[in-house]
């Protein structure tokens, strides 16, 4: 008796595992990132991501009539010559059929051609050279972007972070580079200053390009509305890659242009030599190993932070900007990196010996060492508080 229920249970209760199956499939609907994840590259806002998404479009349906039509004909043959009750009988076997090997091969081949036309010529179209595009070279580092703008005629170029500006309406030709000269090799990686593999993508802008250390490869990007497009390293670079993120912003040709002049400016404020803040961001905890804080031409190991507080996110976009999140970030920035290994966010003596720790230090769990050697004092509160508020001021 208990046996029969049990089994009739299983029966009927299919629905549960296709329940569950369901449930996580539509979770990939979520809007818990707004109503738009403004990483939907089949809404596509400039021209080149529409070309991507008008070639995606019709080889999609063409896949789904040809996926439906071989999964029914499966199922028929399957249904329909099937092993009936009673019947023991060998089907008749039949060898080589000339008329359906012919057929089998052309009509795949002619399928094939369809879909090459017009893939063939979507890759020369992207390909071809940008009209009076902007310039922007992207450097992939573990795990945050840098964006550096072209000279200007005193030869002072721009370098920010997380933030990519660019005008609407206008192509934007991306130089997409792991490598870096005025940085030490990460381990593992051979070619000077160079980061690992990493890929660059703005799925509502464009589609993605690796970023391959030792090598230049370029990307043609363009939004034709303004507003903020969210870019994603779509290449595993290690264990933070996938909040690996950055922002485009796309802006009238005018409001670029302003933005470009700010961050050319010098500092808003200078650090003065006799200050707390010069004291504690220069020699007590030497950032400026680092950093940068008076010079946004210049490409350090962490991001510039000369006009840091222009920027609405930091920390590869993963963290709006504010003062209290400002300042657990100076005091222990590893706990707030995700997926950062433990080594770097205990930092637990010899367990840290030799562990590889990208990214920004913690100040209070595993200080740097400064010039000399030694440790620096774990950051008390108010230091951090005094240096969060020196940062919000670089506008
Ligand atoms: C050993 C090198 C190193 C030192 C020393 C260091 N930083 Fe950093 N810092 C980094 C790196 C690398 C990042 C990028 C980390 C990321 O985005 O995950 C970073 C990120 C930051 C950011 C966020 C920037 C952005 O736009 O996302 C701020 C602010 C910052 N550091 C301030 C400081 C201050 C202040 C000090 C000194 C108390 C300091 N850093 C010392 C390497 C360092
Ligand atoms: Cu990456």
């Amino acid at each position: 008796m208990r046996l029969q229920r049990t089994r009739r249970e299983l029966h009927t209760r299919w629905w549960i595992p296709a329940l569950a199956t369901l449930a996580l499939v539509l979770t990939a609907c979520s809007t818990e990132s707004g109503p738009e994840n403004r990483q939907n590259p089949l809404r596509p806002k400039g021209e080149y991501a529409e070309k991507i998404d008008d070639l995606f479009g019709p080889v999609f349906w063409v896949s789904v009539v040809i996926g439906v039509l071989v999964v029914a004909a499966t199922v028929l043959v399957a249904v329909k010559f099937r092993t009936r009750k009673g019947e023991d009988v060998r089907p008749k076997q039949t060898h080589g059929s000339t008329p359906l090997e012919i057929g089998w091969t052309i009509l795949p081949a002619v399928i094939l051609l369809a879909v090459a036309v017009p893939t063939v010529s979507t890759i020369f179209s992207l390909d071809e050279e940008p009209i009076n595009p902007v310039e922007v070279t992207a450097v992939a580092k573990q795990w945050w972007w840098q964006f550096d703008y072209p000279r200007d005629d005193n030869g002072k170029k721009v370098v920010t972070a997380n933030d990519m500006h660019i005008p609407v309406d206008r192509d934007v030709l991306v130089t997409l580079t792991a490598c870096d000269e005025s940085l030490p090799n990460t381990v593992g990686t051979e070619t000077p200053g160079c980061n690992v593999l990493h890929s660059f993508w703005v799925p509502e802008l464009a589609g993605k390009r690796d970023v391959v250390p030792g090598r230049e490869n370029q990307l043609k990007i363009r939004a034709d509305e303004e507003g903020v497009y969210v870019g994603q390293c779509a290449e595993y670079c290690g264990l933070s890659h996938a909040n690996m993120k950055f922002r485009v912003i796309a802006q009238s040709e005018s409001e670029y242009q302003a933005w470009l002049e700010a961050q050319r400016a010098d500092a808003e404020v200078a650090l003065d030599d006799s200050s707390d803040v010069e004291e504690l961001f220069t020699a007590k905890f030497q950032c400026t190993n680092c950093h940068t804080s008076e010079d946004s031409s210049l490409s350090t190991y962490g991001p510039n932070l000369t006009h840091f507080a222009s920027r609405e996110v930091f920390a590869s976009g993963y963290y709006e900007l504010t003062r209290e999140r400002l300042i657990e970030w100076l005091l222990d920035a590893p706990s707030l990196i995700p997926m950062q290994s433990d080594d770097c966010r205990l930092g637990s003596p010899g367990s840290v010996e030799g562990a590889i720790c990208v990214g920004m230090p913690s100040f209070t769990k595993n200080p740097p060492e400064g010039a000399d050697g030694q440790r620096f004092p774990a950051m008390k509160h108010e230091e951090a508080e005094i240096l969060a508020d020196y940062l919000l001021s670089l506008t």
